[in-house]
């Protein structure tokens, strides 16, 4: 059985937004797989794997650490199952979303819930995760979320290349079907509403209906996790 190594958090909240696009990816292909929660602190459950973040993902004799090298696996591992990336081109395309994810969409998201990730982490991860965070901000994670209604703003012009491609009338990030580059995109999404009760989105914004339509997936998958009441 496939072995999937993500974060636990207060209330059981499994926050960890690159750890949803590896369970987005092993629903898609339809694979079965049991997941181990972790603290963040705790590195030796993980040291096997060389690594000191998750996702890590074993499967059998393979053992893959970061997001990304996880679909890109995943896909060539099962070549038989539901296609995530669509050939060639696909792949390179969403290796592009991955990358704008990571520098853009996950930097809009940050400064508007990083104070609120703090309650929603473990009460064993607070002080580590208060630490990192406040050296790489370089100010208090209330410093940093303060003032977040005037500026979710950023984060509505940031995904303006998704909700134009939407208002088109394209149902997913991919097209007519999810893909990859949808789970990555949503994992944002499912990050923000496990540990923050902000709105983010107006009910009439066409991202709203997409982030419905990816929570209702694989019979509401993502919406059973523990989260927040995020309808409008
Ligand atoms: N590039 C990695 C990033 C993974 C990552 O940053 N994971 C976070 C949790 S969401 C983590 O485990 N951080 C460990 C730490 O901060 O000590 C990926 O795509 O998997």
């Amino acid at each position: 059985m496939i072995q999937l190594f993500e974060l636990l958090g207060a209330e059981d909240r499994r926050y960890s937004q690159f750890s949803w696009r590896a369970r987005m990816a092993l629903r898609h292909k339809g694979l079965k797989f049991e997941i181990t929660p972790l603290l963040l602190t705790d590195k030796e459950s993980i040291a096997f794997a060389n690594s000191t973040s998750v996702p890590v993902l074993v499967d059998g004799e393979a053992v893959h650490t970061d997001s990304w090298d996880i679909a890109v696996y995943l896909e060539t591992a099962y070549p038989d199952a539901p296609s995530l990336f669509g050939g060639e081109i696909g792949l390179g395309l969403t290796r592009v979303v991955n990358s704008w994810c990571d520098r853009a969409v996950n930097v809009a998201f940050g400064p508007l819930i990083v104070r609120d990730v703090l309650d929603a982490a473990h009460p064993d991860d607070r002080e580590y995760f208060r630490e990192t965070m406040e050296k790489m901000f370089g100010r208090t994670l209330e410093e940093v979320q303060e003032g977040r209604e005037a500026r979710v703003k950023n984060l509505y012009r940031t995904l303006d290349p998704i909700r134009t491609s939407f208002r088109k009338g394209q149902a997913y990030v991919c097209g007519e079907a999810p893909g990859y580059a949808d789970y990555v995109v949503f994992s944002q999404f499912q990050w923000a509403r496990i540990v923050s009760p902000f709105k983010l989105l107006d009910a009439d914004d066409p991202v709203f209906a997409w982030r419905e339509r990816m929570l209702d997936l694989f019979d509401g998958f993502a919406r059973q996790t523990v989260a927040y009441d995020i309808a409008a």
